[in-house]
């Protein structure tokens, strides 16, 4: 710093025994001296001092003379370096960095820079880069910028992100060093189509996509459920590129499939004599990303002879429910209905409802979609105490080497009848049979515990 003190000559006079007297010594720079604007010299206490800022690390030569009262004098050759002390670490703008990445194939491609700043000038200011993870990932990092390069392929369906540890280290004597805490979330990208999941029994024809083989019976009325396809996609983003939604390429006036559950039903009564006796839909599941990916696959049904179901093949179910039992309630629910066979669909369809009075048929509806019998308004034990319900169940979807009614070709029919019995619970609260207040008449010489009077309750 200008006109701080940059040290004191110490002197000695071999003329003097005891210490030297500065206050009779006089200090100068020599005359003619380099330098000799740069620095000056108080001339009693010999103390150096800068009157200008000098230049890092340049080495100036500079000339001191002393002189005593006598006139004699010497003088000293100065060499005086500014050198910089490593006061400051590297400081790092966060020490948390949170940042996103697309998935993809990566070709030593900057991505950020991770900088840092050090206050200090010099060696001392100069900062080295480096990452100090010992887990291998697809980064490094330039050791002269803090620019962070990728490269690789990055897979957003395996590695979720990533977390580095980034160190700057200056060069000064001795090093000082930050680190900062990095971590990069790898972002999805559409880079999968919809996979058809192979149904068990399924055909992978030529080795390409998977072809679903069903058969209905000819005569199968519309709205009949065939079965149901299903598509996955690996991409990570289920509102988007993983988001799988379903169409069919062909056969829309016979068919129709479920948008978002991919399940095929008949728009038309299967009829192998006006019609065909095969169809080969196309089916294609697309995902939601930006472009779509699309993947086609293949559900083969054959419409086989007509049916005609076994009358013995009725089966009777019965229930009991409380009268009043909160509602919607499912009173049936075939959508597993055998784990064994869970490949098969099952379509069910209302045949009639017993009592047929209005008041019973606005109680029971079958789901939209799913074979299921709900209960939807209360029931009341005072108003009818018993129901059946009678039920077409059609298991579709089955392959021809079902075993289990080959008359029907792989596919099966019975008739269900549920039979619902309404509990009673106490709804109704009891009521005096006689006129309220009750007035009894007791003689005075009535013994206790004689019998006064009996109160009926209905
Ligand atoms: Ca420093
Ligand atoms: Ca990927
Ligand atoms: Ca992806
Ligand atoms: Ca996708």
């Amino acid at each position: 710093m200008v006109n701080s003190s940059l040290g004191v000559f110490s002197v000695e006079d071999k003329d003097e025994t005891s210490p030297v007297k500065t206050d009779q010594l006089s200090f100068s720079i020599a005359p003619g001296t380099l330098h000799e604007d740069l620095f000056g010299v108080v001339p009693e206490s010999g103390s150096l001092y800068m009157k200008k800022p000098l230049q890092l690390e340049t080495v100036y030569l500079i000339d001191v003379q002393i002189r005593d009262q006598h006139g004699l004098h010497s003088t000293a050759n100065v060499a005086i370096q500014l050198t910089e002390v490593n006061l400051h670490r590297p400081m790092f703008n966060s020490s948390h960095y949170e940042l996103l990445l697309p998935e993809g194939d990566y070709n030593e491609s900057t991505f950020i820079t991770i900088e840092a700043f050090d206050e200090d000038r010099g060696d001392n200011g100069r900062l080295v880069y480096s990452i100090i993870d010992s887990t291998p990932s697809p980064f490094w990092i330039n050791q002269k910028t803090g620019l962070l390069i990728v490269n690789g392929s990055i897979d957003r369906e395996q590695t979720e992100f990533f977390r580095l540890t980034v160190q700057a280290t200056d060069e000064g004597f001795p090093p000082l060093r930050s680190r900062a805490d990095v971590v990069i979330y790898i972002t999805d990208i559409n880079d999968n189509a919809p996979q058809f999941d192979l149904p068990s029994g399924g055909v992978n024809e030529n080795g390409l996509q998977p072809l679903y083989s069903v058969s209905l019976t000819d005569g199968t009325p519309p709205g009949t459920a065939v079965i149901r396809v299903r598509a996955t996609d690996a991409d990570a983003d289920l509102q988007t590129n993983g988001n799988v939604t379903y169409r069919l390429g062909s056969h829309q006036n016979q068919f129709t499939i479920d948008k978002l559950t991919g399940s095929i039903s008949t728009l038309v009564k299967m009829d192998r004599a006006r019609s065909e006796s095969e169809y080969n839909l196309l089916v294609v599941a697309t995902d939601d990303g930006t472009p779509r990916q699309s993947t086609v696959s293949v559900v083969r049904i054959t419409i086989t002879e007509a049916c005609h179901p076994d009358p013995a093949a009725r089966r009777q179910q019965s229930i009991t429910l409380d009268e009043n039992i909160p509602t919607p309630i499912a009173l049936l629910n075939l959508t597993n209905f055998d784990d064994s066979r869970s490949e098969e669909l099952v379509h069910l369809s209302l045949l009639r409802i017993e009592p047929n009075w209005p008041d019973a048929q606005s109680r029971f509806k079958l789901d939209h979609v799913e074979p299921v019998l709900w209960l939807t308004e209360p029931l009341d034990r005072e108003l009818r105490d018993s129901y059946s319900v009678h039920l077409r169940v059609q298991h579709s979807g089955r392959r021809n080497n079902s075993t289990r009614n080959s008359k029907c070709a792989g596919f099966e029919e019975e008739e269900l009848v549920l039979n619902i019995r309404v509990a009673d619970i106490n709804d109704n609260p009891p009521i005096f049979a006689d006129q309220n207040p009750v007035i009894v008449v007791v003689p005075s010489s009535t013994p206790i515990g004689f019998p006064v009077i009996t109160i009926a309750v209905i």
